[in-house]
């Protein structure tokens, strides 16, 4: 059909390089920028029409390689909600990246037969429209009009957003697709999410104030120049907050993730080396495409301090829990923490025994644990590295904002959880909003750094990255705690475990590497290294 023809025709200019295979990931595809990007993301404009069509509703394209090398990149399809492409339809994203240019017309008429038929072909003959942005990698603009090329020759309408955060692209799909809905998001604009953000965070601080600073390495990336934007909406002085932005600087793309960002702090264990900051002062780092933050502190003898995902978790939930108590519906609100098998042992236990709230684990990346969390009224996940928001069911919104408070400080608790829902970005992980929310819990219990840190004492740990032949005989099940191939591995593991007091330790095949990660952790740092090494050997 010409239909047909002119996707091949448009497609002639990006085709796949010999004997190159593409997946689409954990967080989508992501490669060397130069390395056969633009096929892929001509058929992701394939991939996003198709999916516009079936959902009826407007589908995001992100391009980012997030914490990557500058010289990467990578694309990822967001849903109409504002969260990840849903998982039935990574197989179809996968097939047609590895279709080659002059098939792809058939590839996608495949799709439409599968998909999108009803008798009438209504499905397939309804608009479709897509939106997409990028991080400040050079690459990115040539990706762009790899898509565009296949948006033309399907005749899609679409909005280039230009430069973004991952997440300010998420809210935008979201703001969207609920227009005019009961749950209505926000202004579909880049200054919409700085205004949302900004006015639910002035409720938040009314009546209190952040100690001294917090230094916001944004790892050369798109964080930021967009934060900086945010400070212009945001109040300094009493009752605002005092950010010094640094590693800002996107001018030169090399420089991108370079001995910064959030990936570093958290492998490396230690600050990037060009942050000076006092003793005892908050650092957070975001990552390359802002969708990550960790925290991080040096006290008075030099000793470093990283206060990560799981931290900033259960700050959020201690926070949450108290405020629904005040509000008198901690009855009615069942809140919940998610998190995955790199969770330190430590936070588990304190969430347990002390929150007293329930843990569950599951497979590493956002998408699973942000499917757990949408299972609570309040649902707070987060991956150690960094990634990780906090969800409000419709039930606990229509709690919140419908319960009429008895007295001020009832009140208090209400507004304040209703601006919470507005501060934290409900679509998806958002290092800018995580940050802003741990300052405000901060403030609102007047805590330091240390007496953050103090709430739990992590167990030390390692992370290993261990180089096999094979990655894929390595099957992890339960949520990754355990290897169910090789066989018998997972015997030698436990019985290796049970040598050393609080020992855990798990193996799992990366999904972004070609690798095998080891984790270990035990009651003393010696310990936990001798666990990593002798699990290490056992993979090898
Ligand atoms: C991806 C995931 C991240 C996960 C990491 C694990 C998203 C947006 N990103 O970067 O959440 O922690 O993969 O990598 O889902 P690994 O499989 O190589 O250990
Ligand atoms: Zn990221």
């Amino acid at each position: 059909s010409d239909l047909i023809e002119a996707i091949n025709k448009a497609a002639e200019p990006f085709p796949i390089p010999d004997g190159k295979e593409y997946g689409y990931g954990t967080a989508g595809f992501r490669m060397k920028a130069n390395a056969g990007l633009d096929h892929v993301m001509y058929t992701v404009g394939l991939i996003a029409a198709a999916r516009s069509k079936k959902r009826n509703a407007t589908i995001g394209v992100m391009i980012t390689a997030s914490h990557n090398p500058a010289e990467d990149n990578g694309v990822k399809l967001v849903d109409p909600m504002g969260d990840m492409l849903e998982q039935s339809w990574e197989k179809y994203a996968t097939t047609l990246a590895n279709t080659p240019s002059d098939k792809l017309g058939q590839a996608y008429e495949d799709l439409v037969n599968e998909e999108l038929v009803d008798e009438l072909r209504q499905i397939h003959d309804r608009p479709a429209k897509v939106v997409f942005g990028r991080d400040t990698r050079p690459s990115g603009v040539a990706l762009v009009k790899a898509m565009k090329a296949a948006l033309d020759a399907l005749k899609v309408d679409y909005t280039d957003y230009g430069i973004l955060t991952t997440p300010q692209l998420h809210y935008i799909v979201r703001c969207i697709n609920t227009k005019g809905t009961a749950y209505e998001f926000g202004e579909p604009t880049e200054e919409g999410y700085y205004k949302k953000m900004a006015s639910a965070f002035k409720v938040l601080m009314h009546g209190r104030s952040i100690q001294g600073s917090v230094t916001v390495d944004c790892a050369n990336g798109v964080g930021g120049p967009k934060l900086r934007e945010l400070l212009k909406y945001l109040p300094t002085g009493q009752g605002g907050i005092d950010i010094k932005v640094v590693n800002d600087d996107v001018s030169k793309p090399e420089i991108l993730n370079y001995e910064c960002g959030a990936d570093y702090v958290k492998t490396k264990q230690r600050a990037p080396p060009n942050i000076s900051v006092g003793p005892n002062e908050r650092c957070a780092s975001l990552d390359g495409d802002a969708d990550r933050v960790v925290y991080y502190y040096t006290d008075a003898s030099g000793n470093f301090t990283l206060l990560d995902g799981d931290r900033i978790a259960t700050l959020g939930a201690v926070f949450l829990a108290d405020m629904t108590r005040t509000a008198g519906i901690d009855e009615k609100l069942k809140i919940g923490i998610v998190q995955t098998a790199y969770a330190n042992g430590a936070s588990t236990e304190y969430v347990e025994k002390v929150l007293k709230l329930p843990v569950e684990c599951t497979n590493t990346g956002v998408k699973h644990l942000h499917h757990a969390a949408a299972r609570y009224d309040i649902g707070v996940y987060f991956e150690a590295n960094g990634h990780g928001t906090i969800l409000f069911s419709e039930n606990a919104i229509r709690t919140i904002r419908g319960t009429e408070p008895k007295s001020p400080g009832q009140k208090h608790a209400l507004d304040s959880l209703s601006a919470c829902i507005d501060l934290i970005n409900q679509a998806v992980g958002d290092a800018i909003s995580d940050m802003l929310f741990a300052e405000v819990v901060l403030a609102h219990k007047t805590w330091t750094p240390e007496n953050w840190k103090n709430t739990y004492i992590d167990l030390p740990n390692y992370l290993r990255r261990v180089e096999v032949p094979d990655r894929r005989i390595f099957v992890a099940v339960d949520a990754e705690r355990k290897l169910q191939s090789p066989k018998g591995m997972q015997e030698q593991i436990d019985n290796l475990v049970r040598l050393y007091v609080k020992g855990r330790s798990f193996v799992r095949a990366s999904g972004t590497e070609d690798a095998v990660r080891v984790y270990a952790e035990a009651a003393t740092r010696t310990e936990a290294g001798k666990l990593a090494s002798s699990v290490e050997e056992l993979v090898k």
